[in-house]
C-alpha cells in the first residue's frame, strides 16, 4: 500500500503540501481541481499545472477524488451521451498525465451525509456525527442550510452550493429513479467509459453510499457486498473496482469489514480507513482512527488489506477536529496526521509479523 493524504488544492485546503510532505510515511496526495463542476471537462493544462505543483512540494498524485459524475447520467436524461463525452475526455486527459486512479461516487442528489459537522466528544475533539432521528425530522431542501453552518467556510465535498441551490428540482430529477433504474444507469456508464479505462489502465473506484442505507426516500445501492458483487459483474472489467471506505460500509453494522475486503480482492483500488463510535444502530459519531476510540478493529481491517495483496493508496479518512485547528470539517491536518501514523504503525507490524 503506499499512505497518502486528501488534498483539496491550494485556495481550498487549510492545510498545505509542505504540511503534509511532513507527515512520515506520506508519499501521496489524493486530489482534485475542485473548482470544476460535474459534468465538465477537465483540460491536460490544468491536470499537468496541479501535477507540477505537487510534484515540486516532494509529493506525487496518487489518485483523483472525485471527478464527480452529472446528475444526468445518474438519471439516464437523453443529454447523459454528452456528459459521459466530457467525461471520457477527462479520463484520456488524466491518463495521458499518468494519473491511473479515479474515485468517484453514484449517490443521488447527496454525497455523504452527516446531520452534524462539530458533535462534542468527551475529550473536547469536535467529530462529523449522524442520527438517523435528526434526518428524520429534517426537510431535506433544509439538508444543505442546516449543515453548512458548521462547515467552518469551506465547501463541502460533494455539497456544491450551486447544485444545493438547485434542490427541489434535483428531487424532481430523480423522482422515478429507483435502485433498479440506478444499477442500468451506472451499468450504462461503466460500459461507455471502460474503452478509456483500458487504453490508459485507469482503475475506477467506486465510493460507497455514506450512510449505507437509502436517506430522504432516495435509492442507494453501493452499500454492501452482494450490490457490489453485481455492480463488478454487470461490467466485469478489472479496471471496474470500488473505494473500500471503512467508514462508509461500517455505518451498516451488517457490514462484515474484513470479510469484504477478503471478498473483494483484486478489485479494491483505494482505501479509506477509518474508526466510527456508535451509540446505537443508527446513531454514530466519528472517532479517532485508534480501535479503541471507536467500534472498528482496525488492526483487523489492515490485516485483511494486507493478505488480499493490496498495493494502491490507502488514506486516512475524516479526523477530529483538535488542537483548535480550524478547518473542514473531518479535513483538518492533525487528527488526520495521526491517523496516517497509527495506520502505518499497524503495517508495518502486520509486515513483520507476517515475515
Ligand atoms: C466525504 C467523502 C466523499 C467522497 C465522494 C467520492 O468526505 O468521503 O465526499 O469523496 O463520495 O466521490
Amino acid at each position: 500500500m503506499e499512505m497518502t493524504l486528501r488534498w483539496f488544492g491550494t485556495g481550498f485546503d487549510t492545510v498545505t503540501l509542505k504540511q503534509i510532505r511532513q507527515i512520515p510515511g506520506v508519499t501521496g496526495v489524493i486530489t482534485t481541481l475542485y473548482d470544476t463542476e460535474p459534468g465538465e471537462v477537465w483540460t491536460r493544462e490544468r491536470i499537468k499545472a496541479l501535477k507540477d505543483e505537487v510534484e515540486a512540494s516532494g509529493l506525487h498524485i496518487s489518485g483523483i477524488e472525485s471527478v464527480n459524475i452529472h446528475d444526468a447520467i445518474k438519471v439516464g436524461t437523453p443529454d447523459r451521451e454528452q456528459y459521459i463525452d466530457n467525461y471520457i475526455e477527462t479520463l484520456k486527459n488524466l491518463g495521458e498525465e499518468d494519473i491511473h486512479l479515479v474515485c468517484y461516487n453514484f449517490m443521488p442528489v447527496f454525497d455523504w451525509t452527516r446531520t452534524e459537522l462539530a458533535r462534542v466528544r468527551p475529550d473536547g475533539s469536535t467529530v462529523l456525527a449522524y442520527s438517523q432521528a435528526a434526518i428524520d425530522k429534517i426537510d431535506p431542501a433544509d439538508m444543505f442550510s442546516s449543515i453548512s453552518k458548521d462547515a467552518n467556510g469551506a465547501i463541502l465535498p460533494g455539497w456544491e452550493p450551486e447544485r444545493m441551490a438547485k434542490i427541489k428540482e434535483l428531487f424532481e430529477m430523480y423522482k422515478d429513479v429507483d435502485e433498479e433504474k440506478l444499477f442500468e444507469n451506472l451499468k450504462y456508464f461503466l460500459e461507455r467509459i471502460m474503452p478509456v479505462c483500458d487504453k490508459y489502465d485507469i482503475n475506477m473506484a467506486i465510493h460507497p453510499d455514506d450512510p449505507a442505507w437509502s436517506v430522504f426516500g432516495l435509492p442507494r445501492i453501493i452499500i454492501n457486498l452482494d450490490n457490489i458483487k453485481r455492480m463488478m459483474k454487470m461490467v466485469d472489467n478489472p479496471h471496474n473496482g470500488v473505494t473500500f471506505c471503512a467508514g462508509s460500509y461500517g455505518t451498516n453494522r451488517k457490514n462484515d469489514l474484513p470479510t469484504m475486503i477478503r471478498e473483494l480482492k483484486g478489485r479494491i483500488h483505494f482505501a479509506h480507513v477509518r474508526n466510527l463510535k456508535f451509540n446505537s444502530d443508527d446513531d454514530f459519531e466519528e472517532a479517532a482512527h485508534l480501535s479503541s476510540d471507536g467500534t472498528f478493529d482496525m488492526y483487523e481491517i489492515m490485516l485483511a488489506l494486507y493478505d488480499i495483496g493490496f498495493e494502491g493508496p490507502i488514506r486516512p479518512d475524516h479526523g477530529r477536529m483538535i488542537w483548535d485547528e480550524v478547518a473542514m470539517p473531518g479535513y483538518g491536518l492533525y487528527d488526520r496526521a495521526l491517523g496516517a501514523t497509527y495506520l502505518n504503525g499497524l503495517w508495518e507490524a502486520i509486515v513483520k509479523s507476517r515475515k
